[in-house]
């Protein structure tokens, strides 16, 4: 029987994740939550605790301190794995992904292996941001579409579903990027193993309540992180490993 997880890495989300909760759980009555909070000061943890004490499709894996997105998805995914699920959704706490995206993302993965929420395939958009924010990101993304030969134009969305046994093969212990270079970091490794990725377009919305955790360090691990691989790649003409 299918099981579906929703993890939600949170740092500082006390004011949307309530809601984002709420509105999640309409979308996907059937699903449960994990959410992984690294002992956010603002007693995000606490009001977890407190949903969790009257719903239980909703958990806290709480971490001692601030380790980064990637390491936080690790933590969860091995969890979540621990306890069976079949299907994993990744999922900001901000509400820039929109819970009602969430049936078409499961959806997708009836026949991908992996289904990615893009921005930028046709349909897809991004509202309330930047200018220089919006070239960052489209930057990064073709930078790593360029480098890696992934396929997926956007490698750094982190609004995605998997099936378990892409998680199973992905040696989730030996991930190497501590921030948000993770979610290429798992574009990369799933296409290395030859599992089918699709895109689904889906409108990226900037919150409107707390800050951003994106900065330099974010920026410069992950440009290391594509630049290393990629020529790594290129040097040695790494191939899927399966057929
Ligand atoms: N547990 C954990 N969550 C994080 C960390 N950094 C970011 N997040 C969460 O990851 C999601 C995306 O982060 P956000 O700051 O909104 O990034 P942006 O949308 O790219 O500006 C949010 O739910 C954050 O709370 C971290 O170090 N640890
Ligand atoms: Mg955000």
């Amino acid at each position: 029987m299918d099981k579906t997880l929703v993890v939600v890495p949170t740092y500082n989300e006390a004011d949307g994740i309530n809601e984002l909760l709420k509105l999640a759980r309409e979308a996907l009555p059937s699903a449960h939550f994990l959410v992984v909070d690294d002992s956010s000061p603002d007693g995000t943890g606490e009001i977890i605790t407190k949903i969790a004490e009257r719903d239980d499709r909703v958990q806290l894996l709480s971490r001692s301190s601030k380790e980064g997105l990637g390491r936080a998805y690790v933590a969860g995914f091995k969890e979540g794995l621990q306890q069976g699920f079949t299907r994993f959704i990744e999922m900001d706490a901000d509400l820039s992904h929109d819970p009602a995206d969430l049936p078409r993302l499961v959806a997708a993965t009836e026949t991908a292996d992996v289904a990615i929420g893009s921005r930028y395939v046709k349909g897809g958009a991004v509202s309330g941001w930047s200018r220089g924010r919006h070239l960052l990101s489209m930057s990064a993304n073709a930078y790593a579409f360029l480098l890696l030969g992934i396929g997926v134009v956007d490698s750094t969305s982190g609004f995605r579903c998997y099936r378990r046994k892409v998680l199973e093969a992905l040696e989730l212990e030996t991930i190497s990027s501590e921030g948000y270079a993770f979610q290429v970091e798992m574009v990369f490794r799933a296409r290395r193993e030859g599992f089918e990725i699709t895109e689904i377009p889906i409108v990226f919305r900037e919150r409107s309540q707390g800050k951003s955790k994106m900065s330099k360090q974010i920026v410069l691990e992950g440009m290391l992180w594509v630049t290393r691989t990629g020529l790594r790649r290129l040097t040695s003409g790494t191939t899927e490993r399966r057929p």
